[in-house]
């Protein structure tokens, strides 16, 4: 870690959720374009409309008193083909983005992946396509030249395991699969594509550093039989384990290929292309911190996703069943949850944080972490109590894991400003600022937002 930087207190979006002009200033159609508007659900194709407004919105940052900012940069809008032209409009924008941030002192970091493949990718078959990782390496490389200069921390992917599980194994996001071995081999092809990437970054000699975002859940069981201890095994590996022993060790988890060997073919998985996991391991950790997982032992039924709630919620209140592996549980009665039925579990956070620096031994920081509300925006600032309350449990979550020893080097919320949620749509807000969908797209702080401007300026006076 820089041991000159600051603490980086910040917040957070991604370019789908947040941009909008989805046909403006060059950019290509993206995967999530073509899914949502093929089957008529709620997109985002304005969203906060902070493709105009990013100005305004750094600056409503940067006089919170947050001194860094992760947004993602959009493929499609970077790169216009599959031959991989670059759309110099796409650049300007960014660039100007970077600079504004600078301009008012937030440091930009960067996710290079955030979801949105473009679709002619997708349509050569996405992440099932070993051309997709090389393609990705390509675009990761423009980057870095490209904002390179002013960029100091950049991140490969966000979330391998929501983007690759709901894609191909739970069908809840494009391509919308069910199929274990196509889920297996588009897990590879990421955690492969991100090690390229990591490459690309040390063979250029850029500076700064590069990670990977992984959504973060450690395991708990149910008891301390031995049936709940493998169970927790499985789920270690299919929520977490692929990705950080992959990035930050260069090594998948054995015990998991050893089963996956048995029933699906990976003759994909060749020596160079485990030579490149090897090298291509991460500087940092982003860690992205929701909940815990509670598991027990799979008792019988198909793999899948059980939506808890009606409505338009279709992630946070899932609950994952892996046929064969573990089952997750929701349904205890002492959980305390979010009306999306996301358990809140700040503890899980400082015993994670404590448990994956004795694995990986890296620097940390907490890429997202927040609460989903449906919230009534238009009578003045929201009073958000709930958030306050969220964000200062898990703050003291960390500064416990810190004092324990892991090396967390920033904090940033999910999200700036009210954005789009994938697949809730628009009501679900996350934001420390509203935004009024329905009227201009007006910003105006919440509560929360003043309450995080002055607990950092508390910790920056000391
Ligand atoms: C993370 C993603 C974000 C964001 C957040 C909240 O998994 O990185 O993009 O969406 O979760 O999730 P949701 O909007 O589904 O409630």
């Amino acid at each position: 870690m820089d041991t000159t930087a600051p603490f980086f207190w910040g917040s957070a979006t991604a370019s789908y959720q947040c941009e909008g002009a989805w046909q403006e200033g060059g950019k290509a159609e993206s995967m999530w374009d073509r899914y949502l508007h093929e089957n008529d659900l709620e997109n985002g194709d304005v969203a906060s409309d902070h493709y105009h407004r990013y100005r305004e919105d750094i600056e409503t940052m940067a006089k919170g008193g947050q001194n860094a900012y992760r947004f993602s940069l959009s493929w499609p809008r970077i790169i216009k083909n599959r031959e991989g032209e670059v759309n110099e409009e796409g650049i300007a924008f960014y660039n100007s983005l970077i600079d504004t941030c600078h301009e008012f002192g937030v440091e930009p970091f960067v996710t290079i992946y955030h979801w949105d493949l473009p679709q002619y990718w997708e349509d050569e078959g996405g992440w099932l396509n070993e051309e997709t990782a090389h393609a990705f390496e390509h675009y990761a490389r423009v980057c870095f030249d490209r904002f390179g200069d002013r960029v100091r921390y950049w991140a490969t992917f966000n979330e391998p395991k929501w983007f690759v599980m709901s894609g191909y194994l739970i069908g809840n996001y494009p391509p919308a699969l069910q199929d274990p071995e196509k889920c297996a081999h588009a897990a590879f092809n990421v955690m492969y594509a991100s090690a390229l990437g990591v490459k690309a970054f040390r063979a250029g000699g850029y500076e700064g550093s590069i990670g990977i975002v992984h959504s973060f859940g450690p395991v708990d069981g149910v008891d301390d039989t031995l049936e709940t201890k493998i169970a927790m095994r499985f789920a270690d590996n299919y929520a977490n384990n692929w990705i950080l022993d992959t990035a930050a060790t260069g090594e998948l988890p054995i015990d998991l290929l050893t089963d996956l060997n048995r029933r699906f073919d990976l003759s994909y998985i060749t020596p160079d292309k485990l030579q490149a996991l090897r090298e291509g391991t991460v500087d940092f950790l982003g860690l992205n911190y929701y909940s815990r997982v509670l598991v027990r032992p799979y008792t019988d039924g198909e793999t899948q996703l059980v939506v808890n709630n009606s409505g338009s919620a279709f992630k946070g209140s899932q609950r994952v069943v892996i046929k064969g592996w573990f089952e997750q549980v929701l349904d205890d009665p002492n959980m305390q949850t979010t009306e999306w039925g996301t358990e809140i579990y700040p503890d899980g956070l400082r015993r994670g944080l404590i448990e994956v620096t004795r694995r990986y031994h890296l620097p940390i920081y907490i890429t997202e972490n927040g609460i989903g509300v449906a919230e009534d925006v238009s009578q003045g600032e929201v009073q958000d109590d709930y958030r306050i309350a969220f964000m200062k449990d898990h703050i003291a979550a960390i500064k416990a894991a810190q004092e324990a020893g892991a090396d967390v080097g920033g904090y940033f919320v999910w999200s700036t400003f009210d954005l789009y949620s994938w697949k809730n749509g628009c009501r679900k807000r996350y934001g420390l600022v509203a935004v009024d969908f329905e009227n201009g797209y007006t910003r105006t702080p919440k509560k929360s937002y003043r309450w995080y401007r002055d607990f950092i300026a508390g910790e920056q006076t000391g």
